[in-house]
């Protein structure tokens, strides 16, 4: 495993990121079989300096019989950024949704929480995720936020918010919602055809490439490590291409 030890830098970031980090990771290992997903070593833990702050980023990250890579980033800048990522890539042979995850946040408030069940194939997921996923109940937030434009991989069932305190424990429980459906679809489903996987690889990839336009994360990896690093993270860790 690229981290079994304790989970240090989750103890020390805003409480919201460190329960749903808790939260994801019990629902992991409540439905699936994991093993090791081995990271090049030294992208596993990393420190680098932004504007004088440290920042540390702790990846763990396993596989499953269905799921490429699951992985789980946490980081941390001095005490102005604590930032959850979490993308779940199935393997391209089952036709399963993209789950992923952020949430950002600073000085005690999360700016911003965005989960989604992401389709592959243009904006339908699969019958039995949409059938599930219509059967839960439509929550409220009261400062939603707008996707960028590189957002239109997003499903109808996104959140993306601005959570107030007293919101948050809400989007805690649709996130453990998302991730029962998800594991528990996933572990269901079987191996679809070679020509369907081709359609699920160029899905993959239009997803992959979509997230790598996100500038804000670009952004702060760039300012602490630099160009070259940051292009590399976010195309090898964060958002890799399935080969
Ligand atoms: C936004 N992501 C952000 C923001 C920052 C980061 C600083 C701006 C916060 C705000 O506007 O309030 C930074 N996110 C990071 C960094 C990492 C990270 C440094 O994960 C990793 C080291 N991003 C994802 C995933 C999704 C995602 C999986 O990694 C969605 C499933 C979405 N993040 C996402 C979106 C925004 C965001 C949509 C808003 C972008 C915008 O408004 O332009």
């Amino acid at each position: 495993m690229s981290n079994t030890s304790t989970p240090s830098l989750r103890e020390q970031q805003h409480p919201l990121i460190r329960q749903l980090a808790d939260g994801i990771e019990a629902v992991w290992h409540k439905h699936l079989d994991l093993s090791p997903y081995n990271l090049p070593t030294e992208l596993g833990y990393v420190e680098g300096r932004l504007e004088g702050e440290k920042l540390i980023i702790e990846n763990r990250c396993y596989q499953t019989p269905q799921f490429r890579k699951i992985h789980l980033e946490l980081a941390k800048v001095g005490n102005m950024l604590d930032i959850l990522h979490c993308v779940m890539f199935p393997r391209p042979e089952y036709d399963l949704p993209m789950f992923g995850c952020d949430l950002v946040g600073g000085r005690g408030q999360i700016s911003a929480a965005i989960a989604d069940l992401s389709p592959l194939n243009g904006h339908n997921l699969p019958e039995s995720y949409a059938s599930a996923l219509s059967q839960i109940k439509t929550l409220n937030f009261s400062q939603p936020r707008e996707l960028p434009e590189w957002g239109d991989i997003f499903s109808e069932y996104c959140i993306f918010i601005r959570p107030t305190s007293s919101e948050e424990a809400m989007f805690l429980l649709r996130i453990e919602e998302f991730l029962e459906i998800h594991c528990t679809q996933a572990i269901a489903s079987s191996p679809v055809s070679s020509d369907i996987v081709e359609q699920i690889l160029k899905g993959q990839r239009n997803y992959c490439t979509k997230q790598q336009q996100n500038d804000k994360t670009r952004r702060v990896l760039e300012k602490a490590f630099g160009h070259d690093w940051a292009e590399n993270y976010m195309t090898t860790v964060l958002f890799d291409l399935p080969s």
